[in-house]
């Protein structure tokens, strides 16, 4: 038998456990419960003046206000398509909603702030006024992100992980946004030329820590981060696999894990389905990385991994 305990940086207090795991692979050495060992792990994820418990998993859900992302592009074109599918979202069950307005699939090329702007900010000054979730912008760009916060979004959701604007990670600071710091190399154009790795997740796991790096420098304080291994971004679908394999090891940081599997190109080429047919490659890898340790679930399909992760909590947790 394995725990999961988490302790709370602020309070200090002692350990309480968050979900036990019996059996199965929690129980392999080196999977399943390294936050345990580290007292910093924190349950709850600070975002500017709210904080989210992690004590269950946590669906993030995938609002894509692009032309062109793989998925699902072009589906949201006004307003109030956009708050539909919010309000869809959130009955199926997401807690969090990740609002983008520049699709990073590999290949993509960047739009201009400008644009990005264009794209987000009416649905988010809208959305924030009728809705009570907490949103993140998916952006690299600070200038984007400092609009969506003052437009109410609580979340920077940086796939560059404070790399690519050099005034991001101040920002995050001084508005004590919650940040994902998620691991890529190089720029959605160009990064699969990069997924170049002799130990993958020892890689990843590296550069995250140096990311952390740059968030502490910044002033950002540990309890607002979440890591994120970036599935998909600058790997093969074997190095994704691996990532997923071995996710215990990016939990053993000691900070909240986010992943973002859902509808990814490993999948398809696993299942030879198209995007809006990955639903069940999607769930597998929620909740496998749910048995890891992960925390926070960025996905499409929010009810069908709300389902089987209500399920598998109730597996992993003793009564
Ligand atoms: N994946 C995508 C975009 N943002 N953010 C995090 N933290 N983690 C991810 O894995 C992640 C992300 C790509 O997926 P999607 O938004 O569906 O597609 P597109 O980039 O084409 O808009």
């Amino acid at each position: 038998m394995r725990h999961v305990d988490a302790v709370s940086p602020t309070t200090g207090a002692s350990p309480h456990a968050t979900v036990r795991l019996r059996g199965g692979p929690a129980d392999t050495p080196g999977i399943g419960s390294p936050s345990r060992a580290d007292p910093r792990f924190s349950a709850r994820w600070r975002v500017a003046d709210r904080e989210i418990s992690l004590e269950r998993p946590i669906l993030m859900g995938i609002l894509n206000l692009t032309p062109d992302s793989f998925s699902d592009g072009g589906q949201l074109p006004t307003v109030d398509a956009a708050l539909a599918r919010a309000e869809t979202l959130i009955g199926a069950g997401a807690e969090i909603l990740d609002v983008g307005g520049e699709s990073t699939r590999p290949g993509a090329q960047p739009v201009s702030p400008a644009e990005e702007r264009r794209r987000v900010l009416p649905f988010l000054e809208a959305a924030s006024r009728r809705l009570t979730v907490p949103f993140s912008i998916d952006t690299r760009r600070a200038a984007v992100a400092r609009a969506a916060l003052d437009a109410g979004a609580v979340i920077v959701n940086d796939v560059s992980a404070l790399q690519a604007d050099p005034a991001m990670a101040v920002l995050v600071a001084e508005r004590r946004a919650g940040v994902v710091l998620m691991h890529m190399r190089g720029e959605p154009a160009t990064m699969q030329q990069l997924a170049t790795y002799t130990d993958t997740t020892g890689e990843v796991a590296a550069e995250l820590g140096v990311a952390l790096q740059r968030a502490s420098s910044a002033g950002i304080a540990r309890e607002a981060i979440v890591l994120d291994p970036g599935i998909g971004f600058a790997k093969t679908a074997e190095q994704s696999l691996t990532l997923l394999r071995e996710l215990a090891r990016i939990v053993a940081l000691g900070y909240p894990v986010l992943v973002g599997p859902s509808r990814k190109s490993f999948l398809g080429k696993l299942l030879g389905t198209p995007p809006d047919q990955r639903v069940e490659g999607t769930i597998a890898a929620c909740v496998l990385a749910f048995a890891a340790g992960a925390r926070i679930f960025r996905v499409h399909d929010v009810e069908a991994v709300r389902r089987a992760l209500t399920v598998s909590q109730a597996i992993l947790s003793e009564p």
